[in-house]
This record gives C-alpha cells, structure tokens and sequence, in this order.
C-alpha cells in the first residue's frame, strides 16, 4: 500500500516537472492567474523603474514602449491633450503581470489585468505598476472615436 503510493506520488512529480518548462513557454492567455500573482508577490518593488507616456491628439510620446521582462515597472499614462483617451493594449496586458493601477487622487484598483485604460483630458492620469513577462512585440492604440485613422497607435516591446 505504502510503495504504491510512492509510486503514484514519484509518477505525479515526474509529470510535473517535465511540464513546468511547457507552462512557462505556454501562450500569455494561458498563464493561470495564480502564475501572475507569484510574479508580483517575488518582484522587487524596491528596484521599480518608472516610465511615462503621454497621450494627446493624435499620438503617444514615445510611440514605442520598451520594457524588460522580469523588471518591475511603473508607467504613469498623461494625457496632457484636450479630449479623452485610450491606452488600448489588450496583448500587452496578457503578457504582463498585473499588480494594480492607481489612481493618486481616486485610489486604486487591484486586478488580474486590463484590456483598456481611459485618461480623461488636460491632465487625467493613471499609474499601472506591472512586470513584463512574455517577450514580443505588441499593437498600442486609441479607441476614442477615429483617434487610430487619426495616427494615434505605437507598440509596446518587451525584449
Ligand atoms: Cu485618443
């Protein structure tokens, strides 16, 4: 009775390690949630780097975002124009862990992550602290009205 359940107990583990390298290199929709918690709870927060993009019409300053995967960011989102607008990036967002998105003035939100950030005119912002997991290269765009024909799209790297 004793050997078979080390049996089955030594068969569970072998399974599990061969998987784990698969998981890790599985697709970022994938990554079960807890995955991306573990991530945010390891993080160094003392060694956060902060980033800042602003928005206005028509364009993201910069346009293309880099990030380092494993390092914990801040990127503070401005818009310093004078309608509202999106930070739309909902592959970026599956490919980083999310710890939450604040607000200085109204709080904060605490979530597994986002598909759309909207920043309300002449000086709305929001702080989304993260760290980047997948690499790749990511589509960044304004869903307000024609703002995308307009020009106002970049991308989000993360090397
Ligand atoms: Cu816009």
């Amino acid at each position: 009775m004793k050997m078979s359940n080390l049996s089955v107990g030594l068969l569970s583990l072998g399974l599990w390690v061969a998987a784990a390298p698969v998981a890790l290199a599985g697709d970022a929709a994938m990554d079960p949630i807890e995955k991306r918690k573990e991530i945010v709870d390891a993080a160094n927060w003392k060694a956060m780097e902060s980033v800042v993009v602003e928005l206005k019409e028509h364009s993201y300053t910069p346009e293309k975002l880099v990030f380092k995967a494993g390092q914990p960011y801040k990127l503070s989102m401005r818009n310093v124009g004078e309608k509202k607008h999106y930070f739309t990036a909902p592959e970026f967002f599956k490919a980083i862990a999310t710890r939450k998105v604040q607000s200085d003035k109204d709080g904060e939100i605490k979530a597994p992550y986002f598909l759309a950030l909207e920043m309300m005119p002449n000086g709305g912002q929001l702080d989304l602290y993260f760290v980047p997991v997948l690499k790749g290269s990511y589509p960044l765009y304004c869903t307000e009205s024609d703002h995308r024909q307009q020009g106002m799209e970049g991308s989000v790297v993360i090397e």
